[in-house]
């Protein structure tokens, strides 16, 4: 490996199999997937992770309920999200799965690790659990449904436990975390988690149960086979048995931890921004770099339910709609962080009016005058006058602002600066009108086709990791070759090369 290449790290949530993957997964999936593209369009080594939670109760009791054992079911569930990441054409380096004997490995180690530090001791706990959320909750986060059954923060239903339990002496953390925290400002993301964060860990924290005894489907405590180890301690070692851990001497584990960034849902904040810190600094493993806990995607207004009936499909809708499609309304119709609406509706609206009015459009319009016109070659172009010179250098700063903003997860922010510059070549095609000139000055129309194939060009470079397929088409049509597509080439000049029979890349959609 090239010792200069900067290392990069990044996580998506391990989804639970107990049921087949939906829309809420697939989003995370391809928000990961688009910062792992555009990190390895800049250069640099990145190990993207992806997998699947598959122990505990709340799977066990799913398998239960399928008729089948539970490694046979989560045979079965697991496949399906593989096959999601397939279907979403995502560039992880690996798929974990925490039935698999290196993940096993390490959650043991870890296990023995606090144990051996006195962070692990054995005591009963008495109160409520919800199988839903895998969770724990205090008193007082507790209340009660129109049903007079107590229910958790999330709403899901909780029952009362008491059993042996081993102890994680998460209270004799919590000034560390609170340290930690201060002197990590932007460990949690967007501000707003952060200070739920910090105000959560300032109430004070109780130590937190680390096993289970009334159902078996899970990794055994070591030298306590009477004992599970809980859910979320085995799940969040993912992280690190997925680069090697324990096998501390190997070159993934020492290119690629800490982590860069964890991506998850809000929904699980707690346990990466509070627990997962809290397990490591007691292992005296480093602190992964950041957590950024993203929004909530409802239906039609509505949270997702089985029993509404309002599950999306995403292998369904990316077949009817088109994966570049799927993502970029994703990615873009919600701030990264904020919670999100999805209606089949807006989302044809978003991408016939930014996919295919705007961005297609310009590619057809510049790339089938060509052909007709030009002999089926890209221009050279004379002098550059105001105009031309003025688009590809906001071109340039839009590249330089879409880094940073990279840089800073505001993937939403760097959208919409991808797609100022695609607007504003479209507002050039109509005040250049390069159709009016084909009679009057061959050199001007000559220069402003040009001009606007180097803006093409560098627009679908950038959009390369939001819209793959379409920008990737793109740059056939503008004959770069494949190895020619990274950041390193972002200012190759263009060659006077032929052009293929330009083609619509992003079609109006219509509902189906
Ligand atoms: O929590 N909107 O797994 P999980 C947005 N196994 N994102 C959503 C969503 C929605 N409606 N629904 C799900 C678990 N997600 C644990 C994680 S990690 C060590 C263990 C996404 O299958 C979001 O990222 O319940 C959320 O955090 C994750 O799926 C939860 O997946």
């Amino acid at each position: 490996m090239n010792k200069e290449k900067k290392n990069f790290y990044i996580t998506t949530p391990i989804y639970y199999v107990n049921d087949i993957p939906h829309i809420g997964h697939a989003y995370t999936t391809i928000i990961c997937d688009t910062i792992a593209r555009h990190n390895k369009w800049l250069g640099k080594n990145v190990n993207f992770l992806t997998g699947t939670d598959e122990h505990g109760q709340k799977v066990e009791k799913s398998a239960i309920n399928s008729g089948l054992d539970p490694q046979s079911f989560t045979n079965k569930l697991s496949k399906s999200f593989i096959e999601l990441s397939q279907k979403l054409k995502i560039i992880n380096n690996d798929f974990i799965r925490t039935t698999e004997p290196r993940h096993k490995e390490a959650v043991k180690n870890i296990w023995n690790k606090l144990e051996e530090k006195g962070d692990i001791y054995l005591d009963k706990y008495a109160g409520w659990y919800s199988v839903r959320d895998e969770a724990f909750y205090s008193e007082d986060e507790i209340s009660e449904n129109n049903n007079g059954e107590k229910i958790g923060p999330s709403g899901s239903i909780l029952e009362w436990v008491e059993e042996p339990s081993y102890f994680f002496k998460l209270s004799a953390w919590q000034n560390k975390l609170l340290e930690f925290y201060k002197n990590n400002p932007d460990f949690v993301s967007p501000k707003t988690r952060y200070n739920e964060v910090l105000s959560f860990v300032s109430k004070g924290l109780e130590d937190l149960s680390v096993s289970r005894t009334t159902f078996n489907w899970g990794i055994e405590v070591p030298n306590n086979d009477q004992h599970i180890i809980y859910v979320w301690l085995d799940a969040l070692t993912n992280y690190i048995s997925g680069v090697d851990y324990p096998n501390i001497k190997s070159n993934k584990w020492n290119n690629f931890w800490p982590a860069d960034i964890h991506v998850v849902g809000k929904d699980i904040l707690r346990f990466h921004a509070i627990y997962w810190p809290a397990f490591l600094m007691a292992a005296n493993l480093k602190l992964p770099k950041k957590i950024y806990a993203h929004g909530w995607w409802t239906v039609n207004g509505e949270k997702m339910s089985k029993s509404l009936g309002n599950v999306v499909d995403p292998f369904k809708i990316i077949s009817s709609y088109g994966l570049d499609q799927v993502k970029y309304f994703l990615l873009r119709e919600v701030r990264f962080g904020q919670d999100g609406d999805y209606s089949e509706e807006a989302l044809i609206k978003r991408a016939n009016s930014d996919l295919a009015n705007d961005y297609g459009n310009l590619a057809q319009r510049v790339l089938s005058f060509i052909y007709k016109n030009c002999d089926k070659k890209i221009p050279v172009a004379n002098k550059l006058i105001n105009q031309d010179i003025k688009l590809i250098e906001n071109m340039d700063k839009s590249k330089d602002n879409i880094i940073k903003f990279m840089e800073n997860y505001e993937i939403t922010n760097a959208l919409e600066e991808l797609w100022k510059v695609i607007r504003e070549a479209n507002s050039y095609i109509d005040s250049e009108a390069p159709w009016s000139l084909k009679n009057t000055d061959i050199d001007r129309m000559n220069t402003v086709l040009n001009t606007l194939c180097v803006v093409i060009k560098k627009i679908s470079l950038i959009a390369l990791n939001f819209t793959p397929d379409g920008a990737n088409k793109i740059l056939d049509q503008l004959s770069i070759s494949k190895k020619n597509r990274s950041y390193s080439n972002f200012d190759d000049t263009l060659e006077n090369a032929t052009i293929e029979k330009p083609e619509g890349v992003f079609p109006r959609l219509e509902k189906k």
